[in-house]
């Protein structure tokens, strides 16, 4: 793959408490979650049928993804409350292009599945771009305005365009839903949170296929003072939205 070109970047500075004005806070741990005066954006990772659906990635890895559909009404409710409030949403991806280029041999051969990325499974290639195990589930298909990005990485960071986006449409403050919560998630956020991003995780609207890797997972996030971020419920953070940002 070709390697991202040396770019010499300098912490952000737009999110320094001088430049945000506070008006609303979420209950959060590890303490409430300053709400910035323009809406955050709403990023949902790899909501797609293969990590979700029987037959794709997720399940051929052995599995259950029902743990992971029981979030869907959540992340849904989470990205209507977006819409309806003008925030950016980006949708992510997991995937690879169809000539595997972007896909690293350690990637392909890491597990002991019977099907590994780039084979044919029921709902078409294993996380390859295109097929239709790759699609984000019809309940939270992207709409118009939104960005859906295909991203090669656990992190969404890394070989994708989202630092410029972030950066076209002035965001410091991000939260995150979707899947897995200490594999896609966790690393987006860690990689969000070491560029300068307020972080916060929806917990109800992210999920595991191991709920002990998630409780971890929101432990390591929001300890030593939010080392990585916050996390809320939806409880907690859709109200404060509306709030905030409502008419
Ligand atoms: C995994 C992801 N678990 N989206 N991907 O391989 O978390």
């Amino acid at each position: 793959m070709k390697p991202h070109p040396i770019r010499l970047i300098w912490p952000r500075s737009a999110n320094t408490w001088q430049d945000t004005k506070r008006i609303m806070n979420i209950e959060a741990m590890p303490y409430p979650y300053a709400l910035p005066e323009t809406p955050p954006a709403l990023i949902l990772i790899d909501m797609q049928r293969d990590f979700v659906e029987q037959g794709g990635f997720g399940s051929a890895l052995g599995n259950d993804v029902s743990l992971l559909l029981k979030i869907v009404p959540t992340v849904k409710q989470l990205l209507e409350t977006a819409r309806e409030l003008g925030m950016l949403v980006i949708h992510t991806r997991e995937a690879h292009k169809p000539d595997m280029s972007d896909c690293p041999v350690s990637k392909r051969n890491r597990g002991k599945c019977d099907i590994r990325i780039g084979d044919e499974g029921p709902m078409g290639r294993l996380l390859i771009d295109g097929e239709v195990g790759n699609q984000i589930i019809d309940s939270l298909k992207p709409v118009e305005g939104e960005y859906e990005l295909s991203k090669p990485g656990k992190g969404a960071f890394y070989a994708t365009a989202l630092d410029d986006i972030l950066a076209e449409h002035n965001i410091t403050h991000i939260l995150f839903g979707g899947v897995t919560t200490e594999v896609c998630v966790q690393t987006t956020m860690r990689e969000a949170n070491d560029r300068g991003f307020e972080c916060l995780l929806v917990e109800d609207a992210t999920e595991s296929y191991f709920p002990e890797f998630k409780q971890a997972t929101l432990e390591m996030i929001t300890a030593q003072g939010g080392i990585v971020g916050w996390a809320a419920s939806s409880d907690e953070v859709i109200p404060a939205l509306k709030t905030q940002y409502g008419k």
